[in-house]
């Protein structure tokens, strides 16, 4: 038995304006389009699964642009071309925020009639003799795992931080969805990650199994795996040499002692040696205030134009330096340094602060 499980799609999700001459269309939306589309004929051909799993934020909104329900119906209307059961939950973002306004996956579901999309109340189907529980987010979700008296098989769910422990031991696997990042956190459950890289902030270590570990430096970002996973005999594999857009931490660069012109330089290197058609994200440390608006950006806009786009990421000198010394602290007396400043405060408004300075010296 063997079965894709994907999530975070985002279909119709835009992103830096910029807009392809011939169909109108934002780029980034609509290679979004494209790679799904290329992604669910990929599985279809070349997996062949027996079923497929969607835990979730298939669209980026819950009114997606007309482009995204018709991308949804031909890429899903693939694995019903194929006779692949295809199983999609409804995520946060495809979840309006009131009722009445009513889902994205209405339109869906009246079109693509061997597709379930499960978005009004959980649901479980029998599938290859598993039982498949499918919970969508709705808005009052809180409760809804607990309630399915079937402990085994397969449980679906978009975004859940922490789940009962037994719950681990009991289902044979668990496809979740909402973190973009692909991981897992116990042995039977899994995060798939988004299909694509949606921002620059994803752009971080992968940290299967712990989620405390600690951000590493900058110098040693590696790139999360985007992709599907395919769970084959019990056995789950990621996927991620599936087509997808191109995002990368380009470069560090230290801007201590690194003069306006050298900074700009580095800048245009970066943009240089990165493929056409990609995203890219400089970082710049220890920039002086002033120094990012002096940057030469007729230049650096003209040496990354084959780019999508370029983000010049700054960390501004002595912006982390908020290290109180404690110590220091100590020797200090609070309340004569307040006293000094509170001259001409109401006693009511002196007393609130001698209050204030107290239980802060009580919680120290
Ligand atoms: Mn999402």
């Amino acid at each position: 038995m063997k079965f894709i499980h994907l999530a975070d799609t985002h279909l119709g999700k835009r992103r830096y304006g910029r807009v392809d001459h011939e169909t109108g269309m934002n780029i980034f939306e609509k290679q979004l389009y494209e790679n799904f589309l290329a992604t669910c004929k990929l599985i279809a051909t070349k997996y062949k699964p027996d079923f497929i799993i969607h835990a979730g934020d298939l669209f980026d909104s819950p009114r997606p642009p007309i482009n995204a329900i018709s991308t949804a119906i031909d890429a899903l209307g693939v694995f019903e071309d194929s006779n692949i059961p295809c199983y999609v939950i409804s995520g946060n973002h495809d979840q309006n925020k009131t009722i009445g306004k009513g889902h994205p996956f209405e339109i869906l579901k009246r079109t693509l009639s061997d597709t379930e999309f499960i978005y009004k109340k959980p649901e479980t189907f029998k599938q290859n003799d598993y039982s498949l529980h499918c919970i969508p987010y709705t808005l009052d979700a809180s409760g809804d795992v607990v309630n399915i008296s079937e402990k085994s098989g397969i449980l679906v769910m978009h975004g859940i931080e922490e789940l009962p422990s037994y719950y681990m031991s009991e289902f044979e696997y668990i496809a979740l969805g909402h973190d973009h990042k692909m991981h897992s956190l116990y042995v039977n459950e899994r995060y798939s990650g988004s299909t694509e890289y949606l921002t620059y902030g994803e752009l971080q270590p992968i940290d299967f199994h712990n989620k405390h570990t600690k951000k590493k430096s900058w110098e040693e970002i590696e790139t999360v795996q985007k992709g599907i996973i395919e769970v084959k005999d019990g056995v789950a594999n990621p996927i991620c040499d599936l087509p997808k857009m191109k995002m990368y931490q380009g470069g560090t660069l230290n801007c201590i002692d690194k003069s306006i012109g050298e900074i700009t330089e580095y800048i245009c290197s970066i943009a240089d040696n990165t493929t056409i058609g990609a995203q890219c994200r400089v970082t710049l440390l220890n920039m002086a205030n002033d120094m990012k608006s002096a940057l030469d950006y007729r230049l650096i806009k003209e040496q990354s134009k084959h780019l999508l786009d370029l983000t010049i990421d700054v960390k501004y000198l002595d912006q982390d330096k908020v290290d109180l010394n404690l110590s220091e602290l100590d020797k200090l007396d609070i309340f004569a340094e307040f006293q000094k400043f509170a001259i001409n405060v109401s006693p009511q408004v002196f007393e609130f602060g001698k209050q204030l300075l107290e239980g802060a010296k009580q919680v120290e």
